[in-house]
């Protein structure tokens, strides 16, 4: 069935932070994009190790044939629903030139399990970033939108609903209280098995998680503001486009995010917003030797 945007898509994005425009992709097109993406998965390991996450952007690498890339990108489906759901001054696709900016693609890794910290983009992975200003922004829905668009069924990326216009609740801030924000405790001589379940146990923990389940063609529109993870084993076979969407006040941001420096200029350390909360001096207690 041709895909059909519908208000749920709408109200899902608006109130969950992401909704999946379900098999959006077509037959033909799909094949040709696992033809070149899985050529990118020999590129991304040779550069970046064996169990990489990614080969971004695509658009350096002259091995590979970028029109499929380029069809997806401009599709009429997909630029409509973008437009309807978020706004209509974003952009995806190409511009005024034949580069794909920021396209890429995720792939599985080849012989060990490994997770993501949880994290919200930018506030949590963007050391100095201006955290106070990141807030402000989390309200404007032409801010922070990213797509995972599954080649292969794709069930490694985790969010918590809601999150994403919000500041942290009490529970993720028990849950994670420090910043930089530690990742799960997988030794190194953990077999493969006991890696995969604690990285499955990290994954889990966070208070609200639900699991994304993507199936070959669909394409997840999420804001990035959103805590989210991404689980990843070898077994399962990845080829995610992964990618921005673009708007002028986006654009702006990117350009020139906003960067807290000290007197010469060095980007400070990662921010937590959660310092003057009762759950984080709650925590603080519990770890630091009290005043006599
Ligand atoms: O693998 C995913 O789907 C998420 C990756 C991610 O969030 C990141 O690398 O920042
Ligand atoms: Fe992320």
């Amino acid at each position: 069935m041709p895909f059909e945007l519908t208000d749920a898509h709408h109200d899902e994005y608006h109130r969950n932070g992401f909704t999946i425009f379900r098999g959006i992709v077509p037959l033909k097109l799909l094949i040709e994009l696992r033809r070149e993406a899985d050529k990118g998965r020999a590129i991304a390991r040779a550069r970046g190790g064996e169990n990489t996450q990614r080969l971004q952007p695509l658009r350096n690498h002259q091995e590979l044939d970028m029109t499929p890339f380029k069809e997806f990108a401009n599709l009429p489906a997909i630029n409509d629903a973008l437009k309807a759901v978020v706004s209509p001054n974003i952009f995806y696709g190409l511009k005024d030139d034949d580069r794909l900016g920021a396209l890429g693609v995720l792939y599985e890794p080849a012989t060990r399990p490994w997770c993501t910290q949880w994290h919200r983009d930018w506030r949590d992975n963007a050391p100095g970033l201006d955290i106070k200003l990141w807030q402000d922004r989390l309200l404007d829905p032409e801010m922070f939108n990213q797509v995972n668009c599954a080649l292969y069924e794709d069930t490694c990326t985790w969010v918590v609903p809601g999150s994403h216009i919000r500041r942290d609740t009490s529970a993720e801030i028990r849950r994670f209280p420090e910043r930089p924000i530690a990742g799960p405790a997988v030794p190194e001589s953990a077999s493969v098995e006991e890696a995969e379940l604690i990285c499955l146990g990290y994954t889990a923990s966070m208070p609200g998680a639900v699991q994304a389940h993507l199936n070959p063609g669909d394409f997840m529109l999420y804001r990035n503001s959103l805590w989210h993870i991404g689980n990843y084993a070898p077994y399962k076979r990845r080829a995610t486009i992964h990618d921005v969407i673009g708007s002028p006040a986006f654009s702006q941001w990117f350009q020139k995010p906003p960067m807290l420096r000290d007197k010469d200029g060095k980007p400070l350390p990662m921010q937590n917003a959660n310092l003057e909360t009762a759950e984080y001096k709650a925590w603080e207690k519990t770890r630091k030797p009290q005043p006599a």
